[in-house]
């Protein structure tokens, strides 16, 4: 099992694992693409509570910029009051909804937020690290970016020219504001990926950033004065913050930066920042260099999911191409729904979501292999035992075998979900022992061993039946902080919270000591775990 020394629970300044999501822009409602991250992120910072460790888990909104402001303009309403509601009534439900467990929700608006980042960029300007001067490029306002001419494709028009992730026109901008001297520091970040192989994940995502640090790095363009919808410069009101200097700064800021530190020792720096591939020179390349100015310590790991697709296209709010989670989650159910996208598409690379794709393995992965084998468990235990779990008194070489699979699967599942963020191969090692555990019942045959009535067919049974019961204890565990509900249930049909305690007071250290499960449980057959998807739909 990987070590977790260093962010046990003891000591009251150790290091929390920290892990955040992007600020998602609040110009729209959040669909699946935005989902994909955020449950991500709930399922390793659930996975490392579950080791017993100290974990921070952030979320929130990036409420600044152009985007915005535009679109609080088209629809009649001041830049706050669109957030506001946006964040009351969109995202903020919706990470309830999808059961993510986030310990903060910062917004770039708040206080907190905009005080740090001033005092942030103010002692860069009195370090000489920012300087006035003149910019002019195209701009995507999808993106808060200007853009290189390689990242153009030709428009309708031979003057036009499109944003190749947005398919959208650029913009000419003309201005004259404040840089950062992002130029300096590229020998510097090329030092520190080389000191530090983990820093990018997935290696094509490392590869992409040396690649464009190996080039000149252009110092940064970091405000803007054609428009106020920001965070004012201390030094010069008329600027206000280029959007994606403020919006990085939350990351800090949320963590007590300059208000609180002995929280910010705490979490300070992060273990992983989760971002989508769209957004990793911002973290991996800009977010560095401006750390290394301001001498602080550079986050762990930034790791970059790949995208969620539409017809060949990345899933867009801006293209419209969105699809809203509870349109899936109507159907398929919150669980299935954690479990589906990282099940299905290996994190950092491309994927696309299919009705046809979620209903096979809704139908097969869940309903059948693992809900079938719980109701066949507790029911089996419900009729041959009055509902009470037996002890094993025979157990041998297929039960050792059980066991064995058990211990596996822990392990695989806490290297690839709690270290590798390797959700898919995590999973699949858990539904392995599903499997495994199915084929035990196949082949011992509880059903036939119940019709013989000796001692010795009875003490078989309950060494089968409990053999089933305790690999299914396991796997409860495995699986909380993927389906937190269904885990529940399991939980409470195995009646382990007698003996056990609270399903949350589980760890994974423990989750392999073949045993635990006490005899004597009372087993009731409870909901079913993933009811049929015609009932569901009919309903
Ligand atoms: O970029 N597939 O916010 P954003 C997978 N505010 N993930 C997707 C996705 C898709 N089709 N679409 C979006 C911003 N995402 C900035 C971030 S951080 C300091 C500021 C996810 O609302 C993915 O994680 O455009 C991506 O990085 C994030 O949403 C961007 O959301």
């Amino acid at each position: 099992m990987a070590a977790t020394a260093d962010h046990s629970t003891t000591g009251a300044n150790a290091p929390a694992y920290y892990v955040s999501t992007p600020i998602y822009y609040v110009n729209d409602r959040p669909h699946l693409g935005h989902a994909y991250t955020t449950v991500a992120g709930d399922v390793l910072t659930r996975w490392h509570r579950q080791r017993g460790e100290k974990v921070w888990y952030l979320t929130g909104t990036d409420e600044h910029g152009q985007k915005i402001m535009r679109t609080a303009e088209a629809n009649g309403v001041s830049p706050q009051e669109w957030c506001d509601k946006l964040v009351e009534e969109a995202w903020k439900p919706l990470w309830e909804h999808l059961e993510i467990a986030n310990d903060d929700f910062i917004r770039t608006t708040q206080q907190r937020h905009t005080d740090r980042v001033q005092e942030f960029v103010q002692d860069l300007y009195d370090k000489g690290e920012i300087y006035k001067g003149g910019y002019s490029g195209p701009y995507c306002v999808g993106c808060e970016e200007f853009k290189l001419p390689a990242e153009l494709l030709d428009g309708a028009t031979e003057d036009e020219k499109l944003c190749s992730v947005h398919k959208r026109p650029v913009e000419w901008l003309e201005e004259e504001n404040y840089f950062f001297r992002l130029s300096a520091y590229g020998p510097k970040l090329l030092e520190f990926y080389a000191e530090n192989p983990d820093f990018i994940q997935p290696a094509s995502a490392r590869n992409e950033v040396l690649r464009f640090v190996e080039q000149d790095l252009k110092d940064l363009s970091i405000s803007r004065s054609t428009f106020n919808w920001g965070v004012p410069l201390p030094w010069d009101e008329k600027h206000v913050l280029y959007v994606w200097v403020d919006a990085l700064q939350n990351y800090i800021t949320a963590a007590g930066y300059g208000s609180d530190p002995e929280r910010f020792a705490e979490l300070w720096p992060a273990s992983v920042h989760l971002v989508g591939k769209d957004i990793l020179r911002f973290h991996a390349v800009i977010w560095p260099a401006m750390l290394m100015a301001a001498g602080l310590p550079l986050p762990k790991r930034v790791v970059a999911n790949g995208w969620l697709m539409v017809g060949g296209e990345k899933m867009s709010k801006s293209n419209l191409t969105g699809i809203a989670p509870t349109d899936l989650t109507s159907h398929f159910g919150v669980d299935a729904y954690r479990y589906y996208f990282l099940r299905a598409i290996p994190f950092g690379t491309d994927g696309s979501f299919s009705w046809e794709d979620f209903t096979a393995r809704y139908t097969s992965e869940l309903a059948n292999d693992f809900g079938n084998l719980a109701s066949r468990v507790a029911a089996m235990v419900g009729k041959y035992f009055e509902g009470v779990l037996p002890a094993a008194t025979a157990a041998g070489e297929a039960e050792q075998a059980v066991a064995d699979g058990l211990r596996t699967a822990a392990e695989v599942a806490d290297l690839k979900i709690g270290e590798e963020l390797d959700f898919a191969g995590g999973i699949a090692a858990i539904f392995e022992f599903v499997k495994q555990v199915n084929g035990y019942l196949t082949e011992q045959e509880p059903w036939k061993v119940a019709k013989d009535d000796s001692e010795e067919g009875r003490a078989r049974l309950a060494t089968i039946l409990y053999t089933a019961a305790e690999a299914l204890r396991g796997t409860a565990v495995l699986l909380n902080p993927l389906m937190p509900s269904t885990s529940e249930k399991l939980w409470a049909s195995l009646g382990a919270a007698e003996g056990l305690g609270a399903l949350s007071a589980q760890t994974v250290a423990t989750v392999a000591d073949w045993g635990r499960l006490p005899a004597g449980a009372t087993v009731t057959k409870g909901d079913i775990l993933f009811p049929r998807l015609e009932e569901k739909s009919a309903s």
